[in-house]
């Protein structure tokens, strides 16, 4: 279940797009898309706030306010169901294809009468689109590539941040019901994970029906998919299936390892447990012989019993971990408590919808030693950042530094990197900067060669201390960047620049497997959240999560280190600052 203010968002941005469809004013159709953000990104709960309170959000103004209130009060908002009804609903399905934006799905519709994501492959098949003004070879490879990514989002996977809403939610209800000795959350979510296909709640309890009774009462359970006495299958109203198991509460430790997986770590802790002369199972590690039990409360005593050291969740994917644990390499891996402060975030000043001063406090609200502000600079010519204002902000920002308790701030960008690898500032600029942080925003479809040259060309600027989101990916909407990556971690070891592990749950880029082998290289990271409001600050805990499958320890991500060292990384002596 969203949170009323991301359904509001959700429709206010489906309202846009139709707009734009329909060849509506691109002024009104942008004011819902700010509007949109806007309130996706507003602290307080929009079901709280009267007319008058919506209208008190930035960008939110009276007949926008009049929409929110309608659909809190209805479900839905009339003017939308207008527009929607206008619209064939095979172009709306183009829409939900995530590399064709409203213009081009009108152009097919307009032109070729394409209707259906049926008709657009069967249209692309037979090279109709070359034709189109505006369509080329590679929308074409785009569209094929949309289309693919739109079907396998199709398998059911969620955002992790999603299942995290839901199973907490669920892991609060049901750890209040009296006769609950344990509550929590397994498999690939308690992993980390960055998608999940469905949620697993595990309860330690001597009787299994009033839990199994709650999950199918709860208010955003929309279908019984299986109802017994050990598990059942619930699906939430946004889709979601959660499958809930109750274990006897000795057996506690044994099912919470045997559900969080995943299965391919099980099968190597059976296959170990098999030598040692044990049998494993969600109910416990058993002598094989006699059948008796050698343990099954707590993960720790079997891995013990098997020779092994507790294992992090994060690290449970056979990926080496356990002839790691066995030499005594497991990584320390880093944790949300280790992180210092947020090195990549934005303020309203470009796209962001908190204030400095919202951000700040926010921040310090979270404990942070040190927080840095990195809002667009100006090549990202929507946001239309001037020298001007972002030297005003670093005066707001000097003049904030030490207001919060001992937090320090830090004044950053986040540069543009262009097709040629080229900066917004000249160096001298830059040199003002405590931090710059460098992404790519577009031209995502050039050559390997040109992405590569111009990533690397971005570590080489002595001022450039991160690469932002490397590889620019958005889960279930847009694949990575096609860059020789090896080339780019080998660039990123070279000259000291860190790759960023953005922890915004649609991006987590870069992600576990690319963590894994930029660390290689003797590579430093920086988990940052890339916060546009105040409510993504705590995003931070997935993108450590991501850390961790990456199996990073404190000493690889640059902002756990005190400001003194950090200082250093970002302006080693031998470079002309
Ligand atoms: P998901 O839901 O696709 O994101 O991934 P998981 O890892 O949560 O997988 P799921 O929900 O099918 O099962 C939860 C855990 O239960 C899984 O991580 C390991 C364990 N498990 C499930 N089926 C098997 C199995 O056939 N063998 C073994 N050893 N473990 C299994
Ligand atoms: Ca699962
Ligand atoms: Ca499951
Ligand atoms: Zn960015």
């Amino acid at each position: 279940m969203a949170r009323p203010n991301e359904e509001v968002e959700a429709l206010l941005q489906e309202y846009a797009d139709l707009v734009a469809i329909t060849g509506g004013d691109a002024f009104k159709a942008r004011a819902y898309e700010k509007a949109a953000r806007a309130i996706g990104g507003h602290p307080v709960d929009v079901a709280t706030l009267d007319a008058k309170g919506l209208q008190e959000i930035p960008n939110v103004g009276k007949s926008i306010a009049e929409k929110v209130v309608e659909f809190l009060r209805t479900g839905r908002v009339s003017a939308v169901e207008e527009v929607r009804a206008s619209i064939p609903a095979g172009v709306r399905e183009l829409l939900t294809i995530p590399t064709l934006g409203p213009k081009k799905a009108m152009a097919l519709y307009e032109e070729l009468r394409v209707s259906s994501v049926a008709e657009l492959l069967d249209a692309v098949h037979d090279r109709r689109l070359r034709d189109l003004k505006g369509f080329g070879p590679k929308t074409e490879e785009n569209i094929l590539h949309g289309i693919t990514l739109m079907q396998k989002a199709g398998g059911g996977r969620v955002l992790l941040s999603a299942a995290m809403d839901v199973a907490e939610q669920v892991v609060g209800e049901l750890s209040r019901i009296t006769g609950c000795d344990r509550c929590a959350y397994a498999g690939s979510l308690r992993r980390m994970r960055d998608t999940v296909g469905d949620i697993d709640v595990l309860v330690a309890a001597g009787r299994s029906e009033p839990f199994m009774k709650a999950l199918e009462g709860l208010p955003y359970t929309a279908e019984v998919i299986a109802s017994g006495e050990k598990k059942t299958s619930v699906r939430t109203t946004q889709g979601l299936q959660v499958d809930l198991r109750v274990l006897p509460p000795e057996s506690w430790g044994a099912g919470r390892l045997y559900f969080t997986g995943s299965k391919a770590h099980n099968i190597r802790l059976r296959e170990m447990a098999i030598r040692h002369g044990f049998k494993l199972s969600e109910y416990g590690l058993f002598h094989a012989k006699s059948g008796r039990k050698a343990v099954s409360e707590t993960e720790e005593e079997i891995y013990a019993k098997l020779g092994l050291p507790w294992i992090p969740p994060t690290l449970r994917e056979d990926r080496g971990e356990i002839a790691a644990a066995l030499k005594g390499e497991l990584p320390e891996v880093v944790e949300e408590k280790d992180i210092r402060g947020d090195l990549h975030t934005h303020t309203d000043l470009t796209d962001g919808v908190s204030t400095l001063e919202q951000m700040v406090s926010a921040a310090a609200e979270r404990g942070y030693a040190y927080y840095a502000i990195t809002d667009h600079a100006p090549n990202l010519y929507m946001q239309r950042m001037t020298d001007q204002k972002i030297l005003a902000q670093r005066e707001r920002v000097r003049a904030l530094d030490g207001k919060h308790r001992k937090m320090r701030l830090l004044h950053g960008t986040e540069l543009n990197i262009g097709p040629e690898g080229d900066l917004d500032w000249p160096d001298d600029f830059l040199a003002g900067f405590d931090l710059c942080v460098a992404s790519v925003h577009s031209h995502f479809n050039q050559s390997r060669e040109e992405l590569t040259r111009r990533l690397v060309r971005a570590c080489e600027n002595p001022y450039v201390s991160v690469i932002g989101h490397p590889t620019t990916r958005q889960i279930g909407k847009r694949p990575g960047i096609d860059a020789d990556f090896d080339a780019v971690f080998e660039a990123c070891a070279r000259t000291g620049t860190a790759l960023e592990v953005n922890s915004h749950p649609q991006r987590l880029d870069l992600c576990d497997e690319d963590i894994l082998r930029a660390k290689r290289y003797g590579v430093k990271f920086a988990v940052n959240t890339d916060a546009h409001s105040v409510t993504h600050l705590p995003y931070m805990r997935y993108g450590v999560g991501t850390a961790q499958r990456g199996w990073l320890t404190k000493d690889d991500v640059i902002n756990t280190w005190p400001l003194q060292r950090l200082k250093r990384f970002l302006r080693p002596p031998g470079r002309s600052r």
